[in-house]
C-alpha cells in the first residue's frame, strides 16, 4: 500500500503525492482495440465517413434492441442531442429541470431561448421532487426533464402525473443512464423521449457523442432530418435542422465498447462495493447506494459527508488532489450559482435549499476499468486519516 500524508505534511515536507500520474474520474473505459482498429480500416476501405454511415445504422440498431425502443437516433454529442429532442417536441417558454445537474441540461435551452426553471431535489435520491416541480409551474411552462441523475431512475411516474396533469411534456435527460433499468424496464423508453450521452468520460463512449431514444416515429423522423440540416434528397430541404450527425469513426468506437460494456460494468460494481465496504460505519461518510434489484452501471461512486463527519467535503477534496487523486464536486455550486443563470435568477437559491446542501456535502471518486488495483485503499487511507478515524 502506498504511504498516505496528510495535506499538512506535505506542505511541510514536499512529498510527493501518492499517485505520479493523476487518477481521474471519468477516466476512459476502452474496448477491445482489435475490434475498433478493424472497424475503421473497414471505413476506410468503404470512403464513407460521416452522413448516416453503414456504421451509424448498425449501432443505432444495436442501442435500440439493447434499450428495447424502436428508435435510437445518433449524435454528435449529448448536448446536441438535448437540443434537438427539445426542439422536436416542441418545447417553448419555461421547461422545469433540476439545478442540480451537469450544465448542459440546461444549457440546452438556453441556447434556444428556453428559460429553465429550476426545481429541487429529493435529498435521498439527487432527483427532482415531483411536488417541487409543481411549485415551479406558470402559464409558460411547456415541458418537464427529468435527468437520472448518477444513473438511478427520476421518480419517472410521479413526474408523468404532474405532467399530465398540466398538459405538458416530459423527457428525460439520460446522459448517465446507459446501462441502467427502472422497475426492470431499460431506461431510454421513458417519457416522450430520453437522450443519451457517449462522452470519453461516460461508462460507455463512442470518444464524442450521445442519441435520443424513443419510441414515437413521427418524433424519431423529426429529429433524423433536424440532425442533418432538414435534407431529405440530394437539394431538398424541408425542415430546419442543424448538424448533429455522429460519424462513422465514433459508432466503431460505440460498436467495439458495446462488446465489453457487461465487463465493464462488472468492474464498476467490484469498485463501488468495494467503496461502500471501505466506508461502511464511518461517522459522516457514505456512498450513495444503487439499488441492486435493478440494472445500474455502478459508474459513479458518489460519497456523501454529512455533518457529522469531522471535516468538510471541500477539505476531503483538497486532500485527495494533493495526492494526485482528482475526485470531483460534481454537480456543485449547481446550474442556478453559475454565472449565466444567477443573473438570470439571483434568489433561486431560496427554492432550492436540498439543492444547496446536497452539492456541499457530495464527492464523486474516481472509478472505471482504469483504476489501479490499490487505489480504493489508498483513496480510504488518505479520507479516513483526515477525518481522525484511522
Ligand atoms: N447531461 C448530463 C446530466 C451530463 O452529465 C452531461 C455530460 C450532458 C448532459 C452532456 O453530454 P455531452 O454533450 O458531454 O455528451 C465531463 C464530461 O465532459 C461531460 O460529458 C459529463 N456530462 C460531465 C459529468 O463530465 P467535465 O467538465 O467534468 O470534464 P473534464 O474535462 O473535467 O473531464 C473529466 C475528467 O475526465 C477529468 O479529470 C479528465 C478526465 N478525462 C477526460 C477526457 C475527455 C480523461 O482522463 N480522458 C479524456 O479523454 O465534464
Amino acid at each position: 500500500m502506498k504511504s498516505i500524508r496528510t495535506t499538512a505534511d506535505l506542505a511541510i515536507n514536499g512529498a510527493p503525492p501518492a499517485y505520479a500520474e493523476p487518477l481521474h474520474v471519468g477516466r476512459p473505459n476502452i474496448g477491445d482495440r482489435g475490434t475498433f482498429l478493424r472497424l475503421a480500416g473497414e471505413m476506410f476501405d468503404r470512403h464513407w465517413l460521416s452522413n448516416n454511415g453503414p456504421l451509424v445504422r448498425e449501432f443505432e440498431s444495436r442501442i435500440a434492441a439493447r434499450l428495447g425502443v424502436k428508435h435510437c437516433v445518433a449524435m454528435c454529442n449529448g448536448t446536441i442531442a438535448l437540443e434537438i429532442a427539445i426542439r422536436a417536441l416542441g418545447l417553448t417558454g419555461e421547461v422545469i429541470i433540476p439545478s442540480y445537474t451537469f450544465i448542459a441540461t440546461a444549457h440546452a435551452l438556453h441556447w434556444q431561448g428556453i428559460t429553465p426553471v429550476f426545481a429541487d431535489i429529493d435529498p435521498a435520491t439527487h432527483n427532482l421532487d415531483p411536488e417541487a416541480v409543481r411549485r415551479m409551474i406558470t402559464p409558460r411552462t411547456s415541458g418537464i426533464i427529468g435527468v437520472h441523475l448518477w444513473g438511478r431512475a427520476a421518480p419517472v411516474d410521479a413526474l408523468q402525473v404532474v405532467a399530465d396533469e398540466h398538459g405538458i411534456q416530459l423527457m428525460f435527460d439520460a446522459a448517465h443512464a446507459f446501462g441502467c433499468s427502472l422497475q426492470g424496464r431499460s431506461i431510454g423508453g421513458f417519457g416522450r423521449a430520453e437522450v443519451l450521452s457517449f462522452h470519453a468520460t461516460k461508462c460507455f463512449n463512442t470518444f464524442e457523442g450521445g442519441a435520443v431514444v424513443t419510441d414515437d416515429d413521427a418524433l424519431a423522423e423529426a429529429m433524423r432530418l433536424m440532425r442533418n440540416f432538414g435534407f431529405v434528397d440530394f437539394d431538398k430541404v424541408i425542415h430546419p435542422g442543424t448538424n448533429g450527425k455522429m460519424v462513422e469513426v465514433c459508432a466503431a468506437m460505440g460498436l467495439a465498447n458495446l462488446e465489453s460494456f457487461d465487463e465493464t460494468i462488472a468492474t464498476n460494481r467490484r469498485n463501488y462495493l468495494a467503496y461502500r465496504a471501505a466506508f461502511a460505519g464511518l461517522p459522516g461518510l457514505a456512498v450513495v447506494s444503487y439499488d441492486e434489484s435493478e440494472q445500474n452501471n455502478y459508474h459513479y461512486v458518489v460519497l456523501e459527508v454529512g455533518d457529522e463527519c469531522p471535516v468538510g467535503r471541500d477539505a476531503i477534496v483538497a486532500a485527495l488532489h494533493a495526492e494526485n487523486i482528482l475526485a470531483r464536486k460534481y454537480f456543485w455550486p449547481g446550474c442556478h450559482q453559475m454565472k449565466p443563470y444567477r443573473d438570470l435568477f439571483p434568489h433561486a437559491g431560496m427554492m432550492l435549499p436540498e439543492t444547496q446542501r446536497v452539492a456541499g456535502r457530495v464527492v464523486v471518486l474516481p472509478s472505471g476499468t482504469t483504476l489501479p488495483g490499490d487505489a480504493i485503499n489508498v483513496i480510504a487511507a488518505v479520507i479516513t486519516r483526515l477525518c481522525g478515524i484511522a
